[in-house]
């Protein structure tokens, strides 16, 4: 049996289940357990995704552009991951990493676009609703298929509306609900949290936010903030791409791809587009209260804007101004509704018992490279935030240096609740090292692979490795490049050194690692490496 947390082997409620085994299991001591201690108890888990939330926009990491007190507060009484990194930076892969605890060519949903997660198969939520939690998901789901093993779910549609959203209730009726989106997920997490699931039993909610995703459409109330903060621009904002075909060739960039209408607002009567259609069904959905209150920040921002008719970097820069601007709105409201989480179980007593975690489903670019968006193994999207409070018991503080994924995730929630960790998990159990240890033998390097293409943003199929000095990438598909960074050197990812002389050693070792890391992992999609 692998690690065991120590409460549980007190408590013989929660029962292992082994691998492929679905044992129904359920908490009956629990109910028997009135005058048990709360350290009797199996530890709860709270875990709040956001979608598209970069660490550089979080102040816990990076105190350049905006404040995130609530998010400071996970940090300040927890944990915060400095190396964080996704498989595959992109949301229904990456949520499907993070449920089954596996690679995307492992569990099957390797992109947005084609696929349908097949949610019969073994997840996290799954074992520990078998192993008699309450488990329970709301927000966003976008996986195609409906969710499976949880008590309760409610998620919306799809990549949901910030304004007056649908949600799909789990008798299958689609419920149209007043409001902003992450204050309505947030509702409908604590509402859940206090009269939805049984208090013998330990939980596990998933709070998944559509915010902080394109479009960015902030709450009314935060349409006034950062209007006066002009941020710094990222001194890679002008790259000119050379030596980095496929960064060259995607369609993300601020300058040429960001939409002024879709994007960033500035509607006119005098143009259509197919964006201006789809910007005004999301705020076609707003109330005539909303509405006014949009309109009557937007109109002079607006006006000013077609009136100074800017051109050239002036225009590139007043975008990513806005750009930023919007987003650290939507982050605001977050950071609020994060605050209100964390009080409720403050409130309720439920801190010492609880595992926090706060994540996004892949980082962003704010403006590096010139760039929005995400996909590329380049650090910011490669990278996602990963913090934690920890429940009474684990003293661990601070920052927590090793290199973990988020296939890592299940395997932590399992260990976390007492289970064993089925073997085809492909992640490994953070547990260790939010119990202080540092283990000699934690993984020193990381495999990520990258599959939508053709598709939005073009952004072209790769599969890389990294240790975190060095990183080999591989794109493919229509294209055959290979791209090699020395991130203590070129830590922005501006130089290719692949291929340029007094490289060769350092090529070869990260192309075995690679080779490793496919064979280990058994992906199935390989090509012939250059250097054996
Ligand atoms: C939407 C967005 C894209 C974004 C993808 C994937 N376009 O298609 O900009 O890259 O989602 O994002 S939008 O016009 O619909 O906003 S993901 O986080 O869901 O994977
Ligand atoms: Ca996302």
């Amino acid at each position: 049996m692998r690690t065991m947390h120590k409460n549980l082997l007190r408590h013989s409620a929660i029962i292992p289940v082994a691998a492929t085994a679905a044992i129904p299991v359920t908490l009956a001591s629990c109910s028997s357990t009135k005058e048990a201690t709360d350290e009797d108890k199996p530890l709860n888990i709270v875990y709040i995704m956001t979608d598209d939330h970069t660490a550089q926009m979080m102040s816990c990491y990076d105190t350049r552009f905006i404040e995130t007190p609530n998010l400071d507060r996970i940090a300040a009484d927890g944990v915060r991951f400095t190396n964080s990194f996704v498989a595959n930076s992109l949301s229904g892969p990456s949520r499907a990493c993070m449920l089954t605890g596996k690679h995307s060519h492992a569990n099957g949903f390797t992109d947005n676009t084609t696929c349908v997660f097949d949610a019969s198969q073994p997840t996290f939520p799954r074992y520990l609703q078998e192993a008699g939690y309450q488990t329970a998901i709301f927000g966003k789901w976008h996986l195609e298929s409906l969710p499976q093993g949880f008590d309760k779910w409610e998620i919306v549609p799809g990549q949901g509306d910030y304004y007056n959203p649908d949600f799909i209730m789990q008798t299958g009726d689609t419920v149209q609900v007043h409001g902003y989106l992450t204050d309505l997920i947030t509702d409908k997490s604590l509402d859940w949290l206090d009269k939805g699931r049984d208090p013998e039993k330990p939980f596990c909610i998933l709070i998944h936010h559509k915010a902080i995703h394109r479009d960015w459409l902030a709450d009314t109330a935060d349409l006034q903030l950062y209007e006066d903060r002009t941020f710094a621009l990222p001194d890679n904002f002008y790259d000119n791409y050379e030596g980095r075909q496929a960064a060259a060739e995607q369609e993300m960039s601020i300058i040429k791809d960001m939409d002024l209408i879709y994007d960033l607002k500035m509607d006119r009567a005098d143009k259509n587009s197919a964006l201006k259609q789809q910007y005004h069904k999301y705020i076609g959905r707003m109330d005539s209260a909303q509405r006014a209150a949009w309109d009557a920040f937007y109109d002079p921002i607006i006006k000013d804007f077609y009136d100074a008719d800017l051109k050239g970097n002036e225009l590139a820069e007043w975008k990513y101004q806005r750009y930023m601007r919007d987003y650290a709105k939507a982050v605001k409201s977050l950071d609020d509704n994060v605050g209100r989480v964390l009080d409720y179980l403050e409130q309720h007593d439920l801190l010492d018992n609880t595992l926090v975690v706060y994540t996004s489903d892949q980082g962003f670019y704010m403006g590096e490279h010139g760039w929005f968006d995400k996909r590329f193994m380049y650090e910011e999207s490669f990278r996602t935030p990963l913090i934690m409070r920890l429940p009474k018991g684990y003293e661990r503080r601070g920052d927590i240096q090793q290199m973990v994924q988020n296939i890592d995730y299940a395997p932590t929630f399992m260990e976390i609740a007492g289970l064993d960790v089925p073997a085809d998990m492909q992640g490994v159990s953070l547990l260790p090292l939010l119990k202080g240890e540092n283990p000699d033998d934690w993984r020193n390097a990381l495999y990520y692979h990258f599959h939508e293409y053709p598709a939005e943003h073009m952004v072209k199929r790769h599969y890389g490795v990294s240790n975190n000095r060095y990183k080999l990438i591989h794109f493919y598909n229509d294209i055959d490049k290979w791209e090699l960074y020395d991130l203590k050197e070129d830590p922005k990812e501006m130089n290719n050194i692949y291929g340029k002389p007094g490289t060769e050693e350092v090529t070869r070792q990260m192309m075995q690692e690679l080779k490793r890391l496919q064979e280990q992992y058994d992906d199935p999609i390989r090509h012939t490496y250059p250097i054996d």
